[in-house]
Formats: C-alpha cells, structure tokens, sequence
C-alpha cells in the first residue's frame, strides 16, 4: 500500500507505514484506562513512555466517552489537557487533542498540539469548525450520533457500512463549507459509538468503503466492547486491559487494508503489526 493509496494530511509527515497514535485518557473515568494518568506529570511521562514504545502521535483527552458517561465541565478539560499537551509537545512529541469543544482544541494547539481530534466531527460545539479553520490545524471528522450518555440507543441502521459513509460525507461537507481545508481531513468510522459489536465488525470488514470517501481513514478499535464480545469465554468478556492482543490484530488488518492510522492504548505489539503489515505489502508488490 503506497502513501498516496493510504492518503497524507496536509500538515503530518507521511510515515511510510500505517501510523500508530497512542492514547492517554486524563480522566478518572475511560472504559479502558480511566484514573491511571489522572495527574500532569504521569500523563506526560506516559505519553513519553508511548514515544520510545513506537507511538507516532500522542492522543490526549480530558473527557471520557464510554457508553454512559456524562459530560465533564469545560474548566475541569482545560485542567486536565492543556498542561499535558504542552507538557508533550515540548519534548517534541506530535500531540493531537481528543476534544469536543472548541476552547479546548483551540488552547491545546496553541500550547503546541498539532491536530484536533473530535469525535463529533465538530457537532458538539459550532465553535469547533470556525476554531480549527482559523488554527489551521488537521481535523479528525468521526462518525457521531450523540453524546455517550444515550448514545447507543442510536446505534439502529438498516446497512451501518452505507449509512456511516453517507454520514461521514455530509460532516465532511459541512466542515468545508466552515473553512477547513480538506486536505487537512482525516475521517474515523467511530467504532463503538452508536455501534453494536456487529456493527462495528461490518465497518472493519468493508473498510474499503470507507476509503472511497477520499480521505485518510483512522481506526480506534482499542480495547473496545466488540472485542470483548468477540473474545466472550462462557458469557463473560474479559475487562478492557486484556484486549490488547485482540487491538494488535485489528491493527495489523486495518493497517493491510490501508487504514492511515490506528488510535491504541498498548503502543508496542500495535507498532509490531503495522511494521509487519508493511513487509507483507512490500512483499505483494
Ligand atoms: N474512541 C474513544 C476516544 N476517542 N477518537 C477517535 N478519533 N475515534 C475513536 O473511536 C475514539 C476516539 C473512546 O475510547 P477511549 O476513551 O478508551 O480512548
């Protein structure tokens, strides 16, 4: 799979592989990783640590977005982001800002973040589009049907595949039309989000659907419940830390399918699979 196949982001260098960005959840609440890096200082050193592991980005959030969660208060991100991105970006570590609201992606970049990643592909805040237009920033535009709190009531289609594309490129429309360039556009099927686990498989399967929206595709299947279901022994899945080798696999498909990227919160065995995913396609040319 060659970089113009895969897609650049205007803004990003072009690794000659699928990407590997590592997550820390500032929180003391994600599904997966929620109160291990709550403090400035361990986030930072985590982030650091995800680096020497082989994580090309640092993704860093201040807001958890399990099923369920309810908002956290705008003040209480800014708390929670802000010191870490600029904590990272001056050791030089390229950080994107998992956030839904403008004031936090606008304050993270200046603090040094270099992409906004917003899993309401900017439908959470109206200020979100005009900010990272005028940051000039990429933008990661992921599928949403709304906040966590409800979200999987949402999660009914009659074809997810169609119906997330269709979704996606109206998002990618809008947020064109508000000024970011769409070579700064980086499109993320939302695994998970108003997704049930078969859902989320029938994204994984056709991929390739996904990529005819034109735009480099980012793949977040880390530790998620569709792997628990899939890994399920007797009803009971295992919890989310022991889904890392289950996200290594998803890694090193998505990466074979030509995916961009692929968010994880285990960076080692995930840049393990997309190395491999390299030499298989160097192979096959
Ligand atoms: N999932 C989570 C958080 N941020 N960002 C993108 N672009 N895509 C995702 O699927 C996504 C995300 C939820 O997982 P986590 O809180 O355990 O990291």
């Amino acid at each position: 799979m060659s970089t113009r196949e895969r897609g650049t982001v205007h803004g990003l260098p072009d690794w000659d592989r699928c990407a590997v960005m590592g997550v820390i959840n500032v929180t003391p609440d994600s599904f997966s990783d929620g109160g291990r890096w709550f403090d400035t200082t361990a986030a930072v050193k985590r982030g650091l640590d995800l680096v020497a592991e082989g994580a090309d980005l640092v993704d860093v959030g201040g807001e958890s977005t399990r099923p369920g969660a309810s908002r956290v208060d705008e003040d209480e991100e800014l708390r929670r982001v802000v010191p870490v991105v600029r904590g990272l970006a001056s050791e030089g570590v390229a950080v994107s800002v998992d956030t839904m609201r403008a004031s936090v992606a606008e304050q993270a970049v200046a603090v040094g973040a270099v992409l906004v990643n917003d899993v309401s592909g900017g439908l959470a805040d109206p200020a979100m589009v005009p900010v990272v237009a005028a940051c000039d920033v990429p933008f990661v535009v992921m599928h949403w049907r709304g906040f966590s709190e409800d979200m999987n009531s949402r999660a009914v289609y009659a074809d997810v595949v169609a119906e997330v594309v269709a979704e996606l490129r109206a998002r990618m429309d809008a947020v064109v039309a508000g000024g970011i360039s769409p070579e700064r556009l980086i499109i993320d099927p939302g695994l998970g989000f108003a997704k049930q686990a078969g859902h989320d498989l029938d994204l994984l399967a056709r991929q390739t659907e996904l990529r005819a929206l034109g735009r480099p595709l980012l793949i977040a299947a880390s530790r998620k419940r569709f792997l628990g279901h899939i890994l399920a022994a007797e009803g009971s899945p295992p919890p989310a830390r022991e889904r890392d080798a289950a996200t290594a696999a998803v890694s090193a498909i998505a990466a074979l399918q030509g995916a961009w990227a692929v968010r994880v919160h285990e960076v080692r065995a995930t840049a393990d699979a997309v190395r491999v995913a390299r030499a298989v396609e160097g192979a096959a040319l």
